[in-house]
């Protein structure tokens, strides 16, 4: 969750979507009122690979708030 008043943030967030394209699937950015934006991010990949996107997304100047939630396909599920 980030405020879109700073352009630069969200150039920089689209930009980074952009490099790890090959590991993102979908994104829906959802605008929450007038300032805040909403943007969920759907990943595929090992963990440790979505983990590093999450932490740099999550860890770029001006997002407010971010979470990683992880599932998987596992062998061990039943
Ligand atoms: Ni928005």
């Amino acid at each position: 969750m980030y405020s879109h008043d700073t352009r630069e943030l969200t150039d920089t967030l689209t930009d980074l979507q952009h490099r790890y394209h090959d590991a993102i699937i979908s994104a829906m950015h959802i605008h929450l009122d007038e300032h805040n934006c909403l943007e969920v991010i759907v990943v595929k990949g090992k963990a440790k690979d979505i983990k590093a996107i999450a932490d740099r997304l999550i860890g770029t100047k001006g997002v407010k708030h971010g979470k990683l939630s992880l599932t998987t396909t596992g062998k061990n599920l039943k």
